[in-house]
This record gives structure tokens, sequence and C-alpha cells, in this order.
């Protein structure tokens, strides 16, 4: 039984090797995972859901088949008076109950997984504003925004609506950590082949992580209905090797460094000295 569950989800929802980082044409399932946490959700989808949800649908049909024949009028012409059974009773409450215990066991596994951020390797902050995203790499001193590249001038090979001007840059294989936030109105920084989605509230700070596990660039999308451009903030990760990541580091910090806040606090704590 749990062969013929596992061919079929295997040939409708894991994600095969042409589906990858983006949403395609008529995708069924998930994106190819790149991260642990997102392979343990495909898991959970696939050989515990999926599982479950056939069989209690494959069963429900053939109790409503079975009914329809069995108790048809031509050949019940005076109906059944019956209205308890005790044993049956306590099943259909306990199976379902039983069902929904072993259900919660991966499923709050998975949620305390995601919900324990490693120590972080890198820590960027992520800003939703009415329509785009800002990035900070607070330990890096850089910031920079990151708007939609119009379809008119997309490169050869770079999606509609999910292309970016100025893309997140990680390591492969390194915990980062995303402090996510918004400046006007709700929004929600996600991407699935990461496994991530977290809503970005304007005066509070969420955070989630990832480990991704394979270079590539990855897509995106504001998931919190946001206003008119909703659709039009997308997001883009580049997973890169970590010589890669040096080399992008040094010109962002050139490209992109933010005011030296800290200075502001030197000044003061020489006036405290000071007045001391
Ligand atoms: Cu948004």
């Amino acid at each position: 039984m749990t062969n013929i569950f596992k061919i079929i989800s295997l040939l409708f929802l894991t994600s095969s090797p042409v589906l990858a980082d983006q949403p395609k044409n008529w995708q069924l399932g998930f994106q190819d995972p790149a991260s642990t946490g997102m392979e343990s959700i495909v898991w959970f989808h696939d050989y515990m859901l999926l599982p479950v949800t056939t069989a209690i649908t494959v069963f429900v049909l053939f109790l409503i088949l079975y009914a329809c024949v069995k108790f048809r009028a031509s050949k019940n012409k005076v109906a059944s008076t019956t209205s308890h059974n005790a044993t049956i009773e306590v099943l259909w409450t306990l199976i379902p109950c039983l069902i929904l215990i072993v259900l919660a066991v991966p499923s709050f596994k998975l949620l305390y997984e995601q919900d324990t951020i490693p120590k972080a390797d890198i820590t960027i902050k992520a800003v939703g504003y009415q329509w785009y995203w800002g990035y900070e790499y607070p330990d890096e001193n850089i910031g920079f925004d990151s708007y939609m590249v119009d379809e008119k001038d997309l490169k050869a090979n770079q999606p509609r609506l999910l292309t970016v001007d100025n893309e997140i840059y990680v390591p492969v294989n390194k915990v980062v950590k995303v402090l996510i936030t918004a400046n006007d109105v709700l929004h929600a920084w996600a991407l699935p082949s990461f496994g991530v989605k977290r809503d970005a509230i304007p005066g509070r700070i969420n955070e989630t992580w990832f480990k991704a596990e394979k270079t590539g660039t990855f897509y995106g999308q504001c998931s919190e209905l946001c206003g008119i451009k909703h659709a039009f903030m997308p997001i883009t990760v580049n997973v890169v090797t970590e010589d890669e990541y040096a080399t992008w580091l040094n010109d962002a910090k050139q490209k992109f460094a933010l005011e030296d806040t800290g200075s502001n606090i030197k000044v003061v704590k020489n006036q405290i000295k000071k007045i001391n």
C-alpha cells in the first residue's frame, strides 16, 4: 500500500529536477527543496499527509458508493429505523483522534526545527515597503533596495515578475538568519525553496532562518496582500560559493555602504566621559 502512495507522490507531487527554483506553468506540488528545512516539509507532506488524506478520501468514497448501492430505494421499500450504534460511534471518534495524534508528532517536530534558530553565520534584515524590499546586512554595514525589473528591461533567462535589480547573496551551507519587518503595511517575506515564510509587520521584528544546500538563484514573492503592487515586489536570492560571496561582499561594501551610525554613539560616549 505505502509503495503505491510513494509512486503517486513521486509522479505528481515531489518536484522533479526539471522543476527548479521558481514557479512553473502547470506546476503541481512544491518547488525543489534547497534547504534542510524545506526537505523536512516535503517529506512530511509526501509521506505523512498525502498517504493519510488519500486513504481517508478513498475510504469515504467507498462508504458513499457502498451506501448508495446497498440502501437504494428499489431494494429497501421500508426504511430502516436504526438511529444509534455505540460501537461505531466510539470508533468514528477514536480513530480520527488517533490519526491527528500520529500527525501531530512529526508536525510539532518540524515547527520546533523552524522556530529554533541555530547560531547564525550571516544575518540579513529584510524590510517590506510599498512596493519593494529593502535589505541590510547589519554585520557588514551595507544596505540596499531591491526593486522588480520591468518586463521590457528583462535580459534573457530572467523570469518575468520575479527578477529584481539588486539581489541578495548568501554563501552555500551557512546558516542565514533573516530579520523581517515592514515600514508601512503588512508584507510577508516568502521563499518556497527554502521553506521560509514570515509576516513583515511594522514596528515589530520577526525572524526566521535557512541553510541553503545548493548554489543557484531562488525566487520568492511578497505573500501578504499589501496594496495595488503587491504582485510586483519579488525576492531574489543568489546562493553562491564562499569565494563568490566574499567577492560580492567586497563590491557591495563600496556600492551599498550605510552611514556609519556607530560614530554618533562614540561622540555621546566621549561627552559622557568628559562630563564625568
Ligand atoms: Cu508586500
